[in-house]
């Protein structure tokens, strides 16, 4: 298997958050020896209840006394990266945050994230490894939000829940048929045929084993991709600068990408020191996908996760039959989580591009990672 170039969330429900002035933690340890569950059950009301009420007595006052207190009365679930991260964290003089909070806000607005608790009650999202997911909810939820790109006036969009395992989100409408177009007309000149990472075990083999449409890495650099770029940050809720070039794809008749993962398993490119060095062995990696249809498809060119919702490791790759499919449509978008927020990977969003009976499929993929990356300017 390939993959081609290039934190689970926890709800805290209803937490009325206290406010500061009664006591503030003055020392700071990381949490000695918590333990990752093997399973990962839910809050139940009793916890939370429990929670709450630890919050209102000790009158917290800062996100690290938040996280701590996560930390200590839930455990964290990558153990490993987590301590790792604040020790880095603490060398530079950074406080020691390792989860990200975000408040969810009335009237359509995305999550906020938050810089302190001050003043802050009602729902809070807490996210181990600091990168904010959409929360799928349930299958088929929908919720409508107000995005307020950079530079941009603000946009409505409607966000549906298609699969919890892997989470994957679509947004039906997010690019309108004049950047659609633009996008194609500018990679035309370029485009060539797809490459693969190979994994170490498939150094030496033909790219088209696995994948057999062409590509063209296009670079930001006019106003209609950069506004591009800023909506797909509004909505991700991740910076820009984590954002990799957009990967244009062109898939002729005939022409398809057999079901892989967008990850990189520091496992399986164990001797490809490029790849370790951008993973920085298993710390950081490709968090998710936003995947663009830039054209209808007459048949097929479906986008197919054959694992979908714990179905087994499928026996032929190419086999767009089971699990969940998103077929194409000039405009709607996908995002598809490919790690956790604590950087556990899913092995559930395997996922490939289905072979195209019938017409050309346009279509392109922003990659974002859980770090900054040197691609794109904020
Ligand atoms: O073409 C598709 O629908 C999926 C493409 C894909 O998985 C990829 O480029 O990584």
């Amino acid at each position: 298997m390939t993959c081609d170039m290039h934190s689970t969330s926890r709800l805290i429900h209803d937490i009325p958050v206290q406010h500061p002035s009664e006591k503030i933690r003055k020392t700071r340890t990381i949490p000695a020896q918590v333990t990752i569950p093997a399973t990962r059950p839910r809050w139940n009301s009793q916890e939370l209840t429990g929670l709450a009420s630890v919050l209102r007595e000790e009158g917290l006052n800062s996100l690290v006394s938040l996280q701590d207190l996560l930390v200590v009365q839930r455990s964290v679930l990558n153990q490993e990266r987590y301590e790792k991260l604040l020790q880095a964290r603490l060398k530079h003089n950074k406080p020691p945050l390792n989860f990200a909070f975000y408040a969810v806000e009335g009237d359509g607005m995305p999550p906020r994230k938050l810089e302190s608790l001050q003043g802050q009650s009602g729902m809070i999202l807490a996210f181990e490894g600091g990168t904010f997911v959409w929360p799928g909810i349930q299958l088929g939820y929908r919720r409508n939000v107000t995005l307020q790109p950079r530079n941009e006036a603000s946009i409505e969009l409607q966000i549906e829940t298609r699969s919890l395992q892997p989470l994957v989100v679509e947004i039906s409408s997010f690019l309108d048929e004049n950047d659609c177009q633009h996008i194609i007309d500018k990679a035309l000149p370029h485009i060539r045929k797809s490459s693969v990472k190979h994994m170490d075990q498939d150094v030496g083999k033909p790219d088209s084993n696995w994948r057999t449409s062409s590509t063209y890495f296009m670079p930001s650099d006019d106003a209609v991709l950069r506004r591009i770029d800023d909506r797909v940050s509004a909505l991700t809720l991740i910076k820009k600068t984590h954002q990799e070039l957009a990967q244009i794809l062109r898939y002729e008749q005939g022409e398809q990408y057999v079901a892989h993962h967008d990850y990189f398993d520091p496992e399986m490119y164990a001797q490809n020191r490029d790849i370790q060095e951008m993973i920085k062995r298993g710390l950081f990696n490709r968090l998710a996908t936003v995947f663009f249809y830039l054209t209808d498809v007459e048949e097929g060119g479906e986008t197919n996760f054959p694992r979908a919702d714990g179905l087994p490791q499928p026996h032929d790759f190419g086999d767009c039959s089971r699990g969940i499919s998103v077929y194409p449509r000039r405009g709607r978008i996908i995002i598809f989580y490919s790690q956790h927020p604590s950087a556990e990977a899913d092995e559930y969003s395997l996922h490939g591009g289905c072979q195209v009976k019938r017409g050309v499929k346009w279509s392109a993929n922003k990659w974002i990672w859980n770090k900054p990356m040197d691609y794109i300017q904020e």
